[in-house]
């Protein structure tokens, strides 16, 4: 079994695409083991972009993140961080799948509606910046 985190970042909240975007994941077969609508801090989401520091985008991205409130969600199953990166598409909603999240719902890299883990390694850094361990229902 294997976890990941999902963010529904601030345009898919505004949209109102909060229970089709958790449909999918749902759907696929995903347990919902954690969920939080919040306001990102910029503290958090400097922390969880970190790896990006260096890039020109990362002003833009950390404003982006904070700009509005946020659902943050673990989700647990087989080879989740795999199937969920499937669910959401490629980085830029331009050039992602017409059937995944930001195919059927970004048009460019700086809105894309989602983020989800890319590694055990890259989760263990994000959750907990979102989520304390007695916040996680798993049984
Ligand atoms: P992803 O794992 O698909 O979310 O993509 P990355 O980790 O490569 O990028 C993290 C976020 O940075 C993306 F959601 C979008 C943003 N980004 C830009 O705004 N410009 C870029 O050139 C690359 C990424």
């Amino acid at each position: 079994m294997e976890r990941t985190l999902i963010l529904i970042k601030p345009d898919g909240v505004k949209r109102k695409l909060i229970g089709n975007v958790i449909s999918r994941f749902e759907n696929k077969g995903l347990k919902l083991i954690a969920m939080k609508f919040m306001k990102v801090t910029e503290d958090q989401a400097k922390q969880h972009y970190s790896v990006h520091s260096l890039k020109p985008f990362f002003n833009g991205l950390v404003s982006y993140l904070i700009s509005g409130p946020i659902v943050a969600m673990i989700f647990e199953g087989d080879n989740a961080i795999l199937s969920c990166r499937n669910i959401c598409g490629a980085t830029d909603g331009s050039k992602a799948n017409p059937g995944t999240i930001r195919g059927d719902f970004s048009l460019n890299i700086e809105e894309n509606m989602v983020h989800a883990s890319d590694s055990v390694e890259s989760f263990k850094h994000e959750y907990p910046i979102f989520f304390n361990d007695n916040e996680i229902i798993d049984n």
